[in-house]
């Protein structure tokens, strides 16, 4: 049996965790357009004839010198360092700039047990062609896989690449399993992405979300999960509330129809938006909520 930690890195909105969601089976991280969506190493398991592939989902690699950044880029490093295997996701349809050759330099020193999606080559016309040739121009013999997330064509090449380089050992999780996320997570993760929808600018990047308590009910059948999104500005919450309350029930809605598909059993939410001033420069609270 094979079995393997695999790293998924890449620059914001690539579509790591698309790519995750899918190799895995289920919704295990949340996915917008908005760049930097992902804060936590989201591990998602693929289960198959070779063995076990455990996918961790890291934050977008972006080259900013913010408090909340460099918290991100570090664990999307450190994550890269502690797995055996690395997959770099590349978005053809942007040319590759600063920041991807910033990355491909670090990936240099992983060669040998790195694989390359070539990823939404979906999109017409795009950029792949340049993409190769910054890749080529870097690595001895880069593993190159076009495809497409979204479709999932050309994902069944990038698998067989990457059971080829895993080590023999035995899996890490039960099979059954598809995340190991705790419900409080998971939870807080659905209602942050329904809450980022159409968002723009630095509203998506103020909020996160923590669920207070938990609590099944009329014997097991329903999950009442009671929580708070955080803004850092009273006009952020007053877009998050939205007029006479109506974009936050539409959030709550949309979260609980996600989450009794996600569990076994109804999910109730009692949320409310409050403001915490300068939450992004709260080392404590950062090392909390990025790792
Ligand atoms: N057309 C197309 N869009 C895709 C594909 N994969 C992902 N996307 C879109 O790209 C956007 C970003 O996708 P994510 O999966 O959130 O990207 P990410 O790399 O996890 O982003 P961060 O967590 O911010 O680093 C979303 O709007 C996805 O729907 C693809 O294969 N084709
Ligand atoms: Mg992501």
């Amino acid at each position: 049996m094979k079995a393997a930690f695999v790293a998924l890195v890449g620059r914001p909105s690539s579509g790591k965790s698309t790519l995750l969601n899918r190799v895995c089976g289920g919704k295990v991280s949340i996915v917008s357009p908005v760049p930097q969506t992902t804060r936590n190493r989201i591990r998602g398991i693929h289960n198959g004839p070779p063995g076990q592939l455990v996918f961790v989902d890291t934050p977008g690699f972006h080259s900013s010198e913010r408090k909340m950044n460099l918290r991100l880029r570090e664990l999307a490093i450190s994550t890269l360092r502690e797995s055996e295997l690395v997959l770099y996701l590349v978005d053809v349809t942007r040319p590759p700039g600063e920041e991807e050759r910033a990355l491909i330099s670090s990936l240099r020193q992983t060669e040998d047990r790195l694989v390359v999606g070539l990823n939404k080559i979906d999109v017409q016309p795009n950029h792949r062609a340049l993409a190769e040739k910054e890749l080529a121009a870097a690595f001895r013999a880069p593993r190159l896989f076009p495809l497409s997330a979204r479709s999932g064509e050309g994902l069944e090449a990038l698998l067989a690449a990457l059971w080829q380089l895993a080590p023999e050992g035995d899996p890490m999780y039960p099979p059954e399993y598809y995340t190991d996320q705790t419900p409080e997570f998971r939870i807080a993760e659905i209602v942050r992405e329904k809450a980022m929808r159409d968002l723009r600018e630095e509203v998506p990047h103020a909020l996160y979300v923590h669920i207070e308590d938990l609590e099944m009910r009329h014997e097991n059948t329903e999950l009442w999960a009671r929580g708070f999104i955080f803004v850092e500005r009273d006009s952020q919450k007053g877009i998050l509330v939205g007029r006479g309350g109506e974009r936050i029930r539409a959030t709550v809605r949309d979260a609980e129809a996600e989450l009794g598909e996600l569990f076994p059993y109804a999910v109730k939410l009692d949320l409310r938006v409050k403001v915490r001033p300068k939450w992004r420069h709260d080392e404590a609270l950062l090392s909390r909520l990025i790792r």
